[in-house]
């Protein structure tokens, strides 16, 4: 193979596919002039990896909007909720995604540790997967009339069904793998056809083998590819891993008859030298994965050569490539004009990563190795740039700066001071983000109004807010974030050691970009960050307001982030400053504060024995933001997108004296959670689902606090929604916040 990389980013370089979906969507444009955007977008990117050498092109790597519910469309494993939409394929598939009237849409959930979000495919034992779709081969025939032999990309058919999850209607005994001989006789029947359209090479990814697995999991990769493998009329395989390292999968592959393998050598160097110990590899092509595909520093050029060197011998063939797919960075560094250029020299990003994998590669077969001393030569310094305040002041730390004092002593300044009811009610922080304050966001930008008219436009809604609120008769007010454009991207362009990129786009969910935040050198928070919004909200009521700021993991985990020294010291940095802030909105007055960490669990280990050494860090690094506060100071966290039984203890160790949580979906299992570990501090279930346009009524709403008092004692309940309210509009949000007043005060009787 040579040189490839493992897939390359598709929303556009200028989020053209974003752009065009979105107006498919509302109607502006058609199926056809939606298809000529996604036609001209591949046409660039195989062009451009086929022109930067690379001897592999990947195909199939393309989607409207994700690769596993593709996948799942491929072979016809469409819910019967869709289906009797009676849409067309391409409007069943959109359905599917975004929901469609009265069909709620499949479930979205975190593509393994990142950002990047997927459709969770629904399955029973009904399911009789057929290959109906013709993507991967259209996909292959349309690079080759290019004239770009390309090898067609496929979500492989274990991590599939591990992927899926049973449908409402299956038994409690069904297992999604129950279905793989079924599966993997379709995936026979593609490799066929991409067989007869000239397809050489096929990978299939198998990501799910990073995470622990049992034995009857690792026995279905053996069967799955066993029978893969003994197919007369297939390509050549590679079975693609990342993010991790293959563990005891690693020799179940060598002992299939795959022919290549693709391995994560920068999350997992020591894979290589268990390569190296395996018989099985010998007759093996091996990806070496050593250029990071999801972060954003340039490659150590002579270290990765001589990692892949180490393979040379013990294998039949070393090709270099990317460590996973280059979806999770951004396309081009090229298109940033505004980064210092000590930033800037240290960073690759798609189209710089490929590169990248082409020097190596040649480097490796022999060729010229001038280029590549000079490339490595030509960065600044490996490192960031360091800060000797930042560095004495995490030095001098001591145990008892991540401690308050105990929970019930703060819990009876905290009742003297706020003076709570029981089932107090609040919101998450955020208000809807109306077309005024983007307007407003969009004028400063493009400098049709200066920096002080911005101010007036966001202190007017904030304003409006209060007022809201304060007629809504909510307990613990918040001034609605009006000024954040993102809860990470907000902090980082305050803080010192951040820089931002104009065209950094990362595709979250279909059409949903992130553009994450360049976290580069020590931090440090020259100035207070939200003093001034939250004091302005807390001068207009005498009702507490509460400030908001976004906790050290959630920073990170939607940051690209230093890779010169271990998280947990870039964590302890943002936590510093975060103590600063905290104790600045104290000193303005604002006596409930709450640190958001909605991230906490998508940061947590795919494999179980990293998983201590990850959660002593995150909590150690949330109490050391929020230690500092009085014990009067109410500290809140909330957390959401996950569930979270398997962090609860870690909830417990934050040590906030109030938890809000995402469980209206989940009717409360959550509490079960909570009490099962003896939790006595303040816990606020979300009682309505922000994610829905539905309003709650008052009933419901008093119904689930009901049964949330079942579990915990009542004054240290708390009725809020399950997220912020950003995403919604006023229309939705003035009913249903009433209707929860209401129904705390239901409760309270
Ligand atoms: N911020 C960041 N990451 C996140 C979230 C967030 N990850 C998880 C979760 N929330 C869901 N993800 C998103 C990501 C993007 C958007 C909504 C939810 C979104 N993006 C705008 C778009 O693509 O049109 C662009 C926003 C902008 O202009 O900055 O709506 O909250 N970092
Ligand atoms: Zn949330």
């Amino acid at each position: 193979i040579g040189a490839t990389v493992l897939g390359y980013p598709r929303i556009g370089p200028r989020r053209e596919l974003k752009r065009a979906l979105e107006r498919y969507w509302s109607g502006r444009i058609d199926l056809a002039e939606l298809r000529e955007v996604a036609t001209g977008l591949r046409a660039d990117s195989w062009r451009e990896l086929a022109a930067a050498r690379l001897d592999s092109v990947p195909s199939n790597t393309f989607s409207y909007y994700d690769q596993v519910l593709d996948a799942a469309v491929l072979f016809d494993a469409i819910p019967d909720r869709f289906r009797a939409l009676g849409l067309s394929d391409v409007d069943t598939y959109f359905a599917m995604a975004r929901g469609s009237g009265t069909a709620q849409p499949l479930e979205m959930t975190k593509w393994f540790d990142t950002n990047y979000h997927y459709l969770v495919p629904e399955l029973g034992p009904g399911t009789e997967f057929r290959l109906v779709g013709d993507k991967p081969v259209a996909e292959f025939r349309e690079a080759e009339a290019l004239g770009v032999r390309t090898r067609p990309v496929l979500v492989g058919p274990v991590s599939f069904l591990l992927l899926a999850k049973p449908d409402e209607f299956a038994p409690a005994d069904f297992r999604t793998l129950d279905l793989l001989d079924g599966l993997v006789e379709r995936y026979a029947e593609l490799l066929a056809q991409l067989a007869e359209a000239g397809a050489e090479w096929v990978q299939l990814d198998e990501p799910a083998f990073v995470g622990d697995r049992t034995e009857a999991e690792l026995g279905a990769l053996r069967r799955a590819y066993d029978q893969l493998a003994e197919l007369t009329n297939r390509p050549k395989l590679v079975v693609a891993s990342y993010f991790g390292d293959l563990g005891a999968a690693l020799p179940v592959l060598a002992d299939t008859a795959v022919e290549a393998i693709a391995v994560d050598l920068v999350s997992a160097p020591d894979t290589a030298d268990r390569i190296a110990s395996l018989g099985g590899m010998r007759a093996k092509t091996v990806l070496a994965g050593v250029v990071d595909g999801r972060n954003v520093w340039r490659t150590d050029l002579r270290a990765a050569l001589s990692k892949c060197a180490t393979l040379l011998g013990s294998v039949a063939e070393v090709s270099v490539s990317t460590s996973c797919s280059l979806l999770h960075v951004p396309y081009d560094l090229d298109a940033e004009t505004a980064l210092e250029p000590a930033v800037a020299n240290r960073l690759a990003f798609a189209k710089q990563k490929v590169a990248e994998v082409a020097l190596l590669a040649d480097a490796l077969a022999g060729g010229q190795r001038d280029a590549l001393w000079a490339a490595d030569n030509a960065m600044a310094s490996t490192g960031g740039a360091t800060d000797e305040r930042v560095r004495a002041r995490i030095a001098a730390l001591r145990p008892e700066d991540a401690k308050r004092v105990d929970y019930e002593e703060r819990a009876i300044a905290q009742r003297a001071q706020l003076g709570l009811p029981s089932f107090a009610t609040t919101t998450i922080g955020s208000f809807p983000q109306t077309a005024e304050i983007r307007q407003a966001r969009a004028d400063l930008r493009a400098d049709r109004i200066d920096e002080s008219e911005y101010r007036e436009r966001m202190r007017a809604e904030v304003a409006r807010v209060i007022r809201l609120q304060e007629e809504l008769g909510l307990d613990v007010l918040v001034h609605g974030e009006p000024e954040r454009n993102d809860m990470v991207q907000y902090f980082a362009e305050l803080l010192d050691g951040f820089a931002a990129t104009e065209h950094g786009w990362v595709q979250s969910y279909g059409s949903r970009c992130v553009r994450p935040p360049i976290l580069h050198g020590d931090v440090s928070r020259p100035a207070a960050m939200t003093v001034e919004w939250s004091g302005y909200a807390q001068s207009l009521t005498t009702k507490p307001v509460k400030g908001m700021l976004t906790g050290p993991v959630t920073i990170l985990a939607w940051s690209f982030v230093r890779d010169d020294q271990p998280l947990a010291d870039t964590a302890r940095q943002v936590a510093l400053a975060l103590r600063d802030e905290v104790s600045d909105l104290e000193a303005a007055g604002i006596g409930v504060i709450q640190v958001d960490e909605p991230a906490l669990r998508e940061l947590l280990p795919l494999r179980a024995r990293d998983r201590a050494e990850y959660l002593e860090w995150a909590v150690e690094s949330f109490r050391l933001a929020t230690a500092g506060a009085a014990e009067g100071t109410q500290i809140h966290t909330h957390l959401c997108y996950s569930e979270f039984g398997d962090v609860i203890e870690a909830i417990d160790g934050l040590d906030a004296d109030v938890t809000t949580i995402e469980a209206a979906r989940s009717k409360m299992e959550v509490l079960e959670d909570l009490r099962a570990i003896g939790f006595r501090r303040g816990v606020g279930p979300g009682v309505y689902d922000i994610h829905s346009p539905l309003v709650p009524d008052e009933a419901s709403m008093a119904e689930l606090l009901r049964l949330a008092a079942d579990a915990v004692p009542a004054e240290r309940l708390w009725a809020n929604p399950d997220c912020g309210l950003k995403t919604r509009g006023y229309p939705e949000v003035e009913p249903a916040l009433r209707h929860m007043v209401g129904a705390a005060k239901a409760a309270r009787a």
